[in-house]
């Protein structure tokens, strides 16, 4: 590897890697009554890079206790609006000063390309922060004229007001580590909730930094608690605790379904951001080059680990063999290195058993004899990667042709017209994001509103934004993030009705 290219890890990063790092709790790092640890490792080399503390029951029961204390008392939770705004601008102005740390303790402990966490986890967290912390000065509720005839003569005012939930769970997956943590944390904050949030197991890192970072922007003790461990004894008690008021999971449906089912129980408030199996329809008048180069980023960005996108892509019978024949020029050309590469095109997956698992999708393809064209060769070493892959008319009865494969493997599939196209497109138990390519406006206003998507894109993909709702159709989930009516889910809505 060209030296250059490398970046050098910063002495910050170095001596956060080494610390002992307990459960942040009440404004601080704590010891946890659970003596487990559970190792983090460089997706690179598969090297342990850090250790955390797995929580038990007693650790989490005393970050919800916290949480819970927290907001009772209202240091937070009846702050005034603007003075909750400026103290989360503050903390967006650190996670500013402290960018490029935070940007390598995620290539890091995720594998992902240090220009990735730069622009996205880091530029785009940003972004996002600064539009949540302005919502806590936006909450409204309305006057609402009744009609209410009794006593006869009486005048009644009504309004609805908008009040913090409480203690929020803030599960998070191990793709976008810091930036869907913050996903959880913003908009829990702006609302005056107090908030526990649990990073994934494989990629707590950067949350942990974030958590200090709260503190020192001025975040009271007690309102953002964070706890790690593994998803079933750390999560599971996170989730199921009587006072935490509401749940906002993102990660597998799987696990998304199971703590949806136990939230019944106390009817716990819940937002649910789960998988995808995301389509893109390109009909026979798209833009070649604009669809390569919108489809490879949105295929291949973050190894395919996102949730957004594009896995299935539909190409109308004209265009197929042009573009199957671009996109496998393009995808033997992606270079493959570790995310501290800053040339390194396509970098490790985010641990080993997902390795395995992608690369079983792909065993699976391959004893079907389906036509798969892979990318260039994994370096040497332990790291966790995967060549880019292509598939070519997967059959149905493929693993990857249903599943969602969370990884650099995308399918080609020729149909013979849109209509087809949908059909195909819409059959999937997912429903979270589609995109459509043409340079027809007509073509593209008559297929939106008949694809079941919660986002479709027209000639993009998987370009999110602050102010645009996000969630899913079908199995992908429920509730949406983001957008002015973001903190309805963090609050509860009161009803007012005065007799004057
Ligand atoms: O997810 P899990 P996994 C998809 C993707 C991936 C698959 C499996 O297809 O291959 O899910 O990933 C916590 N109670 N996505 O197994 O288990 C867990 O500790 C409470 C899509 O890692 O859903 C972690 O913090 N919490 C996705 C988080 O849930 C529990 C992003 C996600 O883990 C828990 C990630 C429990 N019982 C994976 N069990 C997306 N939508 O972007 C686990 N957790």
């Amino acid at each position: 590897m060209n030296r250059s290219n490398k970046v050098v890890t910063l002495d910050s990063v170095i001596a956060f890697l080494k610390r002992t790092h307990g459960l942040y709790i009440n404004g601080g790092w704590v010891d946890a009554q659970s003596r487990d640890t559970l190792p983090i490792y460089d997706p690179a080399t598969g090297l342990q890079i850090a250790s955390t503390v797995d929580a038990n029951q007693q650790d989490v029961e005393r970050a919800v206790l916290s949480a819970h204390k927290a907001f009772l008392s209202g240091v937070w939770s009846r702050r005034l609006p603007a003075e909750r705004e400026r103290v989360l601008l503050r903390y967006a102005d650190l996670l500013e000063q402290h960018a490029e740390e935070l940007a390598q303790l995620e290539t890091l402990e995720q594998g992902k390309s240090i220009n990735i966490a730069r622009a996205f986890e880091v530029g785009s967290t940003l972004n996002w922060m600064r539009y949540t912390a302005g919502l806590s000065t936006k909450i409204c509720g309305r006057t609402l004229d009744v009609s209410i005839p009794i006593p006869e003569g009486a005048r009644y005012t009504a309004y609805t007001r908008k009040e913090p939930i409480g203690v929020v769970a803030g599960i998070v997956p191990w793709n976008f580590p810091l930036m869907i943590g913050m996903w959880k944390v913003m908009p829990a904050l702006a609302a005056g909730c107090s908030i526990v949030v649990k990073p994934s197991e494989l990629t707590p890192l950067t949350l942990m930094r974030m958590a200090e970072l709260a503190t020192e922007a001025g975040v009271p003790d007690g309102v953002f608690n964070l706890v790690t461990g593994r998803g079933a004894v750390c999560g599971g008690t996170l989730t199921t605790h009587p006072l935490v008021s509401k749940i906002s999971f993102t990660g597998s449906t799987v696990t998304g379904k199971h703590i949806a089912r136990s939230a019944v129980d106390r009817l716990t408030r819940l937002s649910l951001e789960l998988g995808g199996k995301n389509p893109s329809i390109v009909l026979a008048d798209a833009d070649p080059q604009q669809v390569i180069e919108g489809l490879m980023m949105g295929s291949f960005l973050n190894q395919g680990q996102v949730c957004a996108a594009s896995s299935r892509i539909y190409i109308e019978a004209p265009l197929f063999d042009r573009l199957a024949a671009d996109f496998e020029l393009a995808v033997k050309g992606l270079s493959l290195g570790p995310g501290m590469d800053m040339t390194a095109q396509i970098n490790p997956v985010a641990s080993r058993a997902h390795q395995q698992s992608v690369q079983a999708y792909l065993a699976d393809a391959q004893d079907k004899r389906a036509e798969i064209i892979s990318g260039k060769s994994v370096p040497a070493g332990d790291g966790y990667y995967v060549s880019p892959s292509l598939v070519i008319n997967p059959d149905p009865g493929l693993l990857l042709t249903r599943n969602e494969v969370f990884g650099p493997v995308v399918t080609l599939t020729r149909v013979a017209n849109a209509q087809e196209a949908i059909i195909q497109a819409n059959d999937s138990d997912y429903g979270l994001t589609a995109s459509l390519w043409t340079t027809n406006l007509k073509s593209a206003m008559d297929l939106v509103p008949r694809i079941e998507a919660g986002t479709v894109w027209v000639n993009s993909h998987t370009l999110i934004d602050a102010n645009l709702p996000f969630g899913g159709f079908k199995q992908s989930g429920t509730g949406r993030d983001f957008g002015v009516d973001w903190l309805d889910a963090y609050t509860e809505s009161k009803s007012v009705c005065i007799r004057h």
